[in-house]
């Protein structure tokens, strides 16, 4: 048996740790995984990875690539009696899916820097056409909304540590004061450190800032980085599961779950 896996580009931390946790699992199953990885968000390529990997005759197709409602759909039809599940589409569309709570994930960041005392709070996300990316942006200015206070700034970066760290820098230079930096994920939390550290801004004394994923070498960041954790190795998990429960069965009543995520308070925050 074998298990099809289009995912994004697998340079970047969360997908990679995604990758080996459905590898993990799958092969605890004794099924196969066939990768297709697209460099760029784009729907031809997701498309074209899609129809490969059908045409290798996997059993079922996961797919983390950041679609739209509609590109989702045309998935699922193209895949006909193929099972698609989806990791990074809207928890609200109604399709085989399994995402993390960005709501909770965005508001217990943006609590934890209001106890802290936080007024003036930037904001730093991934690229808006992805869903996940628009999603924390908004679950943010909700949850900042809702302590009466608006963002000071917002930027935006494409996932990459160098653009966490370009940003930042121009976040700095553009003379605006914050003491806290919201950031969309953890990879581009490191360039914003490093953009804060070379500009003589202490963190926590100056500026907190506070990452989203948790993956593996957040707790060796200078220093250890307090974050949003999505648990990359229970998706993995729960993807293959349910894939293959899938596979198995004729009736496939649709189901979106979405996984809890927790804050790790580490050094980063105060
Ligand atoms: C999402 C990560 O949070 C982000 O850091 C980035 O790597 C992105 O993937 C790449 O697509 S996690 C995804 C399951 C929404």
């Amino acid at each position: 048996h074998t298990i099809g896996l289009v995912t994004s580009n697998l340079s970047l931390h969360a997908p990679s740790q995604i990758a080996a946790a459905i590898k993990i699992q799958a092969s605890k199953l004794h099924f196969n995984v066939v990768i297709s990885m697209i460099e760029q968000p784009d729907m031809n390529a997701c498309k074209n990875a899609v129809n490969s990997l059908l045409s290798q005759r996997v059993d079922g197709l996961i797919v983390n690539i950041p679609l739209e409602d509609e590109q989702a759909a045309a998935i699922t039809e193209m895949c006909g009696n193929v099972p698609a599940l989806f990791l990074d589409v809207s928890p609200q569309l109604d399709t085989h899916s399994i995402t993390f709570d960005a709501t909770t994930g965005t508001h217990l960041a943006v609590d934890h820097l209001v106890m802290q005392g936080h007024q003036h709070i930037a904001l730093l996300s991934g690229p808006l056409n992805s869903v996940s990316a628009r999603l924390r942006l908004e679950g943010w200015q909700q949850a900042l909304v809702q302590h009466q206070l608006t963002a000071i700034a917002q930027l935006q970066g494409d996932w990459s540590s160098l653009s966490g760290y370009l940003q930042t820098l121009s976040l700095v230079s553009s003379g605006v004061t914050f003491t806290a930096l919201l950031v969309a994920n953890d990879q581009m939390a490191l360039g914003a450190l490093r953009a804060l550290n070379e500009s003589g801004l202490a963190v926590p004394g100056q500026v907190s800032v506070i990452g989203y994923d948790d993956t593996e070498d957040s707790a060796c960041f200078i220093p250890p980085l307090t974050t949003i954790k999505q648990d990359f190795k229970a998706l993995g998990e729960i993807s293959v599961d349910t894939l293959t429960a899938l596979i198995h069965t004729a009736i496939r009543p649709v189901n979106a779950r979405v996984l809890p995520v927790t804050l790790v308070e580490r050094k980063t925050t105060a």
